[in-house]
């Protein structure tokens, strides 16, 4: 018998009015034993749900009886028989076994409880990972994170973006500001990348048009915060032909339309995490950079001028200001002062001072950021220059700029922070499956 033969069903799938007197296997984690003297529950729980195995002592084999009852918590077991309509069980049904296959038994106690009964700290949660997943919230999380990639994929696909993937280890740095973890590569130094923005630029001018990555990103920041990771997934486009304003129109349709999805495909998990999820209306507000920072000046002491960074309680405060208008969490501040922004944001030709930039928010924190780039070799030059960079290190990408480069623009998401944001996650390792940050290098 092959091992996938062990199961003919996952819990969820057994419909007692169809299946009749066929017989059904089930395999997974002895979930909960319920001892009742004369009757014994098997909670059998599988990934996507679970089912009760019910055992009357005077209508089955003796043997068989007293093997479930002393079952142990967490064990892995295969159970066939015959099902029997149940309202009050789980999905509808009860399992009446025939055999009981014990494929590996469970060590008693358990390092961390599973029912969800207990509360327990994160990082007692995260230190094992492979026990809290088996809680029906934390797997919940994971299962909506497929949602939203899946999402993403189709949306990009369907709008002509083609996937790539672009090199982790690399010679340069792109995010300025940020630092880069350093690693030895034979007998060089190299870096963990920060962004595939250098790469997903190339592939402007080697004609790819329109593509799409979905892939880690490296950031050496010290800082211990519930929103920053070492170790982030980041959704990264970039496309030909496009201002900021087009690509921001992706971004907003995009967002949308994961959230449209998660609530139609992951409805269950949502229901489990008990949210109940809006979809946010597009097109986003669109505020100024200017604007932005005269409301903070109204509404806190802090007193920002052009060329200021936006501290954490000025994004708070202009995210509120901007709920209380319009009752949306979402929204871009477009139109950033080009001093603050990265080498490649392009410059508006009429007042450079400006640059063709933006971040996308949520109420709470920054959850993107793009702009239409420097497409211009000369310029782009420069601007590596004047951001105390040295060309050099950018051979390989400026050379591109220079024999046909069409003018192009794109964003990167972060993806924990797209899901923390949606599921209203308290810590950004919640949504993060072995977390990488200050203090955290395994699980
Ligand atoms: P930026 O540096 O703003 O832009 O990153 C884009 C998005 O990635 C996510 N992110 C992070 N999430 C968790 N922890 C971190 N340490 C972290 N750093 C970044 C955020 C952020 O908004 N090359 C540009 C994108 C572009 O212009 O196309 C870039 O990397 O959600």
């Amino acid at each position: 018998m092959s091992l996938a033969e062990l199961r003919t069903h996952y819990s969820t799938q057994v419909n007692p009015e169809e299946i009749g007197d066929e017989k059904v296997s089930l395999a997974g984690w002895v979930h909960e034993v319920r001892d009742l003297g004369g009757i014994c529950f098997v909670v059998l729980r599988d990934r996507d749900g679970r089912a009760q195995v019910t055992l009357v002592k005077k209508k089955i084999d003796r043997e068989l009886f007293n093997f479930a009852r002393k079952l142990i918590r967490e064990s892995i077991i295969s159970v066939t028989g015959t099902v029997k309509p149940e309202a009050k069980a789980p999905n509808g049904y009860e399992l009446i076994p025939e055999t009981i296959e014990l494929l590996n038994e469970a060590e008693s106690p358990l390092p961390m409880d599973t029912t969800g009964k207990v509360d327990a700290e994160l990082d007692t949660r995260l230190d094992s990972r492979y026990m809290d997943l088996r809680r029906e919230k934390s797997h919940a999380v994971f299962r909506i994170r497929h949602e939203v990639l899946n999402a993403v994929r189709t949306f990009l696909s369907n709008n002509g973006f083609l996937e790539t993937s672009t090199p982790k280890v690399v010679a340069t740095a792109t995010e300025g500001g940020t630092a880069l973890f350093p690693i030895t590569y034979f007998d060089r130094e190299a870096f963990l990348n920060q962004s595939p923005q250098l790469f997903k630029q190339i592939l402007m001018s080697g004609g790819m048009d329109r593509v799409f990555e979905i892939g880690p990103i490296f950031r050496a920041e010290e800082h211990d915060t519930r929103r920053h990771l070492n170790e982030a997934t980041s959704i990264d486009i970039e496309a030909s032909f496009m201002d900021h304003f087009d690509v921001m129109e992706i971004l907003e349709e995009m967002v949308a339309f994961v959230y449209t999805e998660v609530k139609k495909n992951a409805a269950q998990f949502l229901e489990d995490l008990e949210i109940d999820l809006q979809v946010p209306k597009t097109p986003f507000l669109k505020l100024p950079y200017s604007e932005a920072i005269e409301i903070v000046n109204a509404n806190t002491d802090e007193k920002l001028t052009w060329g200021d960074d936006l501290s954490t309680l000025a994004e708070h405060t202009i995210g509120q200001h901007v709920f209380d208008k319009t009752g949306e969490e979402h929204y871009f501040i477009i139109d950033w002062p080009s001093e603050i922004k990265p080498f490649y944001a392009l410059p508006y030709e009429n007042d450079p001072e400006i640059s063709k930039s933006f971040d996308m928010m949520h109420r709470t924190m920054e959850l993107s950021s793009g702009a239409q780039r420097v497409h211009q070799h000369d310029l782009l030059k420069t601007r590596i220059e004047n951001q105390g960079l040295d060309p050099d290190g950018f051979e390989f990408y400026l050379k591109t700029f220079r024999y046909g480069m069409p003018p192009h623009a794109g964003w990167g998401i972060g993806c924990e922070r797209l899901v923390m944001t949606m599921l209203g996650a308290e810590n950004i390792r919640d949504v993060v499956l072995f977390p990488r940050d200050r203090k955290r290098l395994s699980p």
